[in-house]
Parts: structure tokens; sequence; C-alpha cells
């Protein structure tokens, strides 16, 4: 999500931030929705955090 390449809990950050209105865009927003229902939220961060812990 912040276009490095890696997903980890940075990204996760990333969208709590940006679905607690601090942040207003992800520096690679597309890449953010991760279960494709066309929004990022709090879901996509769990799913960031899963995919970190390699589940
Ligand atoms: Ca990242
Ligand atoms: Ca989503």
């Amino acid at each position: 999500m912040d276009c490095d390449g890696v997903v980890n809990s940075e990204d996760a950050a990333l969208i709590f931030q940006l679905e607690a209105g601090l942040t207003m865009s992800l520096p690679c927003e597309e890449n953010g929705d991760l279960n494709g229902d066309g929004e990022i939220t709090g879901k996509d961060a769990q799913l960031v955090l899963v995919m970190e812990a390699g589940l």
C-alpha cells in the first residue's frame, strides 16, 4: 500500500489511518483493497495483518 512492495504492519497502519480520517489517501491506494469489495477499510487492514503472519 505504501508502494514499497512489501506487505507488513506499516501498510495495515496506513489503512487504519485512512479509515480514521487521519489521512486522505494512500501512496498506492489501488493496492489497498485486498478483499476486492471496492473500499479500503479495516477489513483490508486485517487481511494485511493475516498476510504478514503468513496465514
Ligand atoms: Ca508496504
Ligand atoms: Ca476492501
